[in-house]
């Protein structure tokens, strides 16, 4: 499917704003400034966008530990995501939540996620959806080391057997920390989804048009009730599991490599200008317009307040 200009334009922002978000904090966090633990997404940006392009704010998403570009990818605001990261007080989150735990409930965005295995999470989303009727779906980011999780498994069993509109998208950078998947994962993701009754597809996760293409499918299926669908997205993480990682279980010029050869925005930028899609100029306005958001909103997070002592206590106990 042809996607008109619109759709594509939001689909290259994205994508770099992601790119930009990630490569910065990767400058700041050696900084020190930043406050606990940082998971880049650099490199998969493909994933989050392709699958994101066409969810709306009634769908939600629940991510990962590795999670601003879920996040960026369903619509947060970049300026309180990055105040959030930084513990700000008018950070997404009040600057409670950080890097790992960033959420933006308006917005569909359930939450990044500390705990490996967070899809039984999106059952319950998509349970409220079909319930309510709102035609709303939910997906579960997960990663591969996370498909191996009891409680991933359940829920494809659960989403399954309720004939849920979800969808469980393996992002497969190809480590689980420091174990690559071959080591880890038995057998093969598609076969689980067939296991449990679940269509799967095997996606170049490089490749934003494939990514939306298979998404499109599995989330029409779950739109139309027709129950819950799995991808298996490829894909490769640019930085070390976390910031800090000395990656030392991959060759020294692994990352590089792929970078070369399959970077999504470059693989992007090829196609759509040698198509006559876009023009190169544009894609190179909106990577300054990107870099000067990215750059504001790095200043603005470093001079925002922190949360009071007073702040301690609210945010404890949520009524209903
Ligand atoms: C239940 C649980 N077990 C272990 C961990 C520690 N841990 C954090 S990230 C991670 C690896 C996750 O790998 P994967 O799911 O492939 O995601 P990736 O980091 O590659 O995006 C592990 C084991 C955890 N956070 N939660
Ligand atoms: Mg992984």
């Amino acid at each position: 499917m042809q996607l008109n200009r619109d759709v594509l334009l939001r689909a290259y922002r994205s994508m770099r704003t992601i790119r930009d978000f990630e490569e910065r904090l990767h400058i700041e966090f050696a900084g020190g400034e930043i406050p606990g633990f940082v998971h880049l997404y650099a490199g998969e940006e493909a994933s989050a966008v392709g699958v994101c392009l066409d969810l709306t704010e009634r769908d939600a998403i629940a991510s990962t530990h590795r999670g601003h570009g879920h996040c960026i990818a369903k619509g947060c605001d970049v300026g309180q995501m990055m105040k959030e990261i930084y513990g700000r007080k008018d950070g997404l989150c009040g600057g409670k939540g950080g890097s790992m735990h960033i959420a933006d409930l308006s917005k569909g965005m359930l939450g990044a996620n500390g705990i490996v295995g967070g899809p039984p999470l999106i059952c319950g989303a998509a349970l409220t959806a079909k319930v309510l009727g709102t035609g709303g779906v939910a997906v579960a980011f997960i990663g591969d080391g996370a498909s191996n999780q009891g409680t991933t498994l359940e829920s494809y069993n659960l989403a399954s057997v309720w004939k849920l509109p979800a969808i469980f998208v393996v992002e497969d950078n190809g480590y689980a920390e420091a174990t690559a998947s071959a080591w880890s994962v038995s057998g093969s993701q598609l076969k689980r989804a067939e296991g449990f009754g679940m269509p799967g597809r095997e996606v170049d996760g490089h490749d934003v048009f494939a990514v939306y293409e298979a998404a499109r499918e599995a989330i029409e299926r779950a739109r139309a009730g027709e129950g819950p669908s799995l991808l298996h997205v490829k894909l490769y993480r640019y930085y070390g599991h976390f910031e800090g990682d000395a990656t030392t279980y991959r060759g020294p010029d692994e990352a590089a490599r792929v970078r070369e050869e399959r970077d999504c925005l470059a693989i992007f930028r090829k196609r759509v200008t040698e198509a006559g899609l876009l023009e190169a100029d544009t894609l190179d306005a909106i990577d300054r317009e990107v870099a000067d958001a990215i750059d504001r909103s790095v200043t603005d997070a470093k001079g925002a307040p922190l949360p009071s002592e007073a702040d301690l206590l609210t945010d404890v106990y949520a009524t209903y």
